[in-house]
């Protein structure tokens, strides 16, 4: 039987762990972050702690200001994720087991995810879910809030909510739906049937199928292509990409990063220092741009 965890993947960086964590792994190289989830027994299913933890590394990334690309996978060939771990699923949600978590200790179920994908939407940098193996149920709403998707040529995408009792009623048919059209992810979610790569390239849901020793090579090579651009303009596309789909929740994070960019501005600034200044503010000299 083919171990779980084996990987033919080839690498394409020097990674550096760069953080301790039990159920993921979080290291860097070449200004790029690669998140990998390492539960290959359960073709990386994600129990509450798995979730705690990827939502600390896309902290970590997005706080470290020398990281301006992120790489979400799963450890080995036959999985990126499988969802939500079934055997904890309690009867309003998940249930962690980790004693120093309160919520857990309560038994009473969370549903975490949805904190996770909301993270991975709002984090200003562009995240890429690098695919080899099954993306399925949660896992494939996992891919679908990422920016761009590498796939393996092994990769197989579906929904299983409705054979499993559970449904993502958010992004994962929303979004799923802005991607591939209402009635492909309606297809999608119904029939719960699984698409393979080529299947998955063929409705956009994927941008682009490389051989599965090649994955992290190619997916390394669109981070390289990224990293050669104004980090700024790219944060401002994602958010604007996000906006109509968001809401006003988009609306804010783009009007947040107008004001990140107007406070860089001296006319902004002659406000603050006007205030520091206990001074009326000069704004005569900026123009009043047509
Ligand atoms: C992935 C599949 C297709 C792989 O099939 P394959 O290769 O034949 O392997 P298996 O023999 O089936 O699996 C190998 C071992 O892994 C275990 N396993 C696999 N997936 C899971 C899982 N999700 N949970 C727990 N265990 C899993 C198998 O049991 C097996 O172990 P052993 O050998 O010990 O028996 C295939 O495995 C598959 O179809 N898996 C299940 C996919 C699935 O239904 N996932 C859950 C879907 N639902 C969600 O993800 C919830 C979404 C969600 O979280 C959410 C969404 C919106 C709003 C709120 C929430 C929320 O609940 O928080």
């Amino acid at each position: 039987m083919t171990d779980p965890a084996h990987s033919s993947i080839e690498l394409a960086c020097d990674w550096r762990s760069a953080g301790e964590y039990q159920d993921i792994r979080y290291e860097v190289a070449e200004g790029i972050a690669k998140i990998t989830i390492n539960r290959p027994e359960v073709r990386n299913a994600f129990r509450p702690k798995t979730l705690f933890e990827l939502s600390d590394a896309f902290n970590r990334a997005r706080d470290d200001d020398q990281i301006g690309v992120i790489i979400l996978t799963g450890q080995g060939d036959l999985a990126f994720c499988s969802g939500g771990d079934q055997r904890i699923r309690g009867d309003d949600g998940y249930i962690g087991h980790d004693p120093n978590d309160p919520v857990a200790t309560k038994g009473i179920g969370r549903l975490n995810v949805l904190d996770l994908q909301v993270q991975i939407r709002r984090t200003p940098k562009p995240v890429i879910a690098m695919v080899a193996g099954y993306a399925i149920g949660g896992g494939h709403v996992l891919h679908i809030v990422c920016d761009l998707t590498v796939a393996a040529d092994n990769a197989r995408f579906g929904q299983t909510g409705p054979q499993v009792g559970s449904f993502d009623g958010g992004y994962g048919s929303g979004l799923l739906a802005r991607i591939v059209g209402q009635k492909k992810s309606r297809e999608i979610w119904y029939l719960c049937r699984q698409y393979d790569a080529a299947e998955a390239e063929e409705m956009g849901l994927v941008n682009t199928v490389v051989p599965l020793a090649e994955l992290e090579r190619e997916t390394v090579n669109w981070a390289r292509q990224m990293l050669r651009h104004s980090p700024l303009a790219l944060r401002m596309l994602k958010a604007s990409h996000n906006a109509v789909d968001d809401g006003l929740a988009g609306v804010q994070q783009l009007a947040g990063d107008s004001t990140l960019l107007f406070y860089m501005t001296e006319e902004a600034q002659e406000g603050r220092n006007a205030y520091r200044e206990k001074r009326a503010p000069d704004f005569d000299k900026f123009p009043k741009r047509p």
